[in-house]
């Protein structure tokens, strides 16, 4: 069958780059699309550096110019793996040029930015140009999995959210300092770059929304060394030294709608812990738990189950009933973190082609960035804030 093709042109080109690459090129093999994603195009500041990047990851061109590729009638998708402080002015750019777009987490550094997404993709919609925001450990199987539990009623009505993500990274105060550590391009720090995540993961569980917080942020490290190169979490630094300008830790409590109690942790000093994003849901039936560093397992407690026998049943979460796990290995040959990135990939791919809305969306992204919003104004002001849910 011949079809389609989607052509993707990607901006920015470190970590994400890498990960959202690799699913570009992986999507296609394993899963069948209705779509086939040609990757164009890979653009990145410096021309030198872009065109390396477009060799090794496997795009066909490169450019350093992210507006004049925008401007091509031959690209459909635009795909933005660059620091927030331009996720703004470039998903705007391309929602108007008619390009859908797939934009990096948090989607925007400020609420009013988000705001502006969000009201820009819902007039690309009805041109039928889609807009979905990066929240790519949705995909991984066993949270697909606690999602499906929960809304199958497993473990009746959710009273308890218990979430955390926890590094260590900058964790050493000679850790230099990388954008995620700079307010002006990052946002925020641990909350809006980790703690965005599980806000979004466990309102992607319960099927809730937070209705209100109260934060509190920290900073540990106010000074460090500029960073002379950097890439993903780890760089060279030099004798310079400058201000940190983001919280190096935040923590909240929550409510959800339904009156479901939230602990929420988001730190990169977590000493020992690398990228655990631990969620555990109590419910009035049951329990789920899952850490991502044991990825390919999801915790299960069912209360009804006879008092001798019963306990947290370890879920290998890689049967081909399970979410998108029918495309890769037999039973118990787990997935990885990339694997996330590619299902992000087919879930977008098969929107695009269906005329559906993917999810998230721009507006579940605003939604988020509220909630960091008010975490931030929370622990200013030391009050409870309500998330505003329109
Ligand atoms: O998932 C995490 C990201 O959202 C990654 O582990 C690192 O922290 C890179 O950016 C954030």
């Amino acid at each position: 069958m011949t079809r389609t093709s989607l052509r993707v042109a990607m901006i920015g080109h470190a970590f994400m780059g890498n990960a959202h690459s690799q699913a570009w090129r992986t999507a296609p093999r394993f899963f069948d699309l209705p779509l086939r994603p040609e990757m164009a195009v890979l653009v990145g500041r410096d021309a030198d550096r872009a065109a390396e990047a477009a060799d090794r990851l496997g795009w066909a061109e490169s450019s350093a110019d992210w507006r004049a590729v925008i401007a091509r009638d031959d690209v459909d998708l635009v795909d933005i793996c660059t620091p927030g402080d331009t996720h703004a002015e470039i998903a705007i750019a391309a929602l108007r040029a008619g390009k859908h777009v797939l934009c990096e987490k948090p989607l925007a550094n400020t609420v009013a930015e988000a705001e502006q997404m969000t009201a820009v993709a819902d007039e690309a919609r009805a041109h039928g140009v889609r807009a979905m925001v990066g929240f790519t450990y949705r995909r991984v199987p066993a949270i697909g999995l606690a999602r499906r539990l929960v809304e199958e009623g497993r473990i009746g009505e959710v009273r308890h959210v218990r979430a955390q993500y926890l590094q260590d990274w900058i964790a050493d105060p000679e850790a230099p300092l990388s954008w995620r550590l700079d307010k002006a391009k990052a946002g925020s720090g641990a909350l809006g770059d980790i703690g965005a995540h599980v806000i979004d993961l466990t309102q992607y569980i319960t099927g809730d929304r937070i209705a209100e917080v109260s934060g509190r942020l920290e900073t540990f490290v106010k000074e460090r060394p500029y960073a002379t190169s950097h890439s993903g979490l780890s760089g060279t630094a030099s004798t310079e030294r400058g201000p940190v300008t983001v919280d190096d830790a935040a923590s909240f409590l929550a409510t959800f709608g339904s009156g479901a109690m939230g602990v929420f942790e988001a730190t990169r000093f977590a000493t020992g812990r690398k990228n655990a994003i631990r969620i555990e849901i109590n419910g009035s039936l049951g329990s789920l738990a899952f850490d991502f560093e044991d990825m390919n397992v999801l915790e299960y407690f069912d209360a009804r189950d006879d008092a001798e026998v019963n306990g947290f049943r370890r879920i290998l979460a890689t049967e081909p009933g399970h979410p998108y796990v029918a495309a890769w290995w037999p039973p118990g040959h787990g997935l990885g973190y990339e694997h996330g990135f590619t299902h992000q990939v087919v879930d977008l791919v098969e929107a695009i082609a269906a005329g559906a809305d993917p999810a998230p969306s721009f507006a579940d992204g605003l939604q988020v960035q509220r909630v960091l919003a008010a975490v931030e104004t929370s622990s200013h002001t030391r009050t409870w804030q309500e998330i505003p849910q329109s």
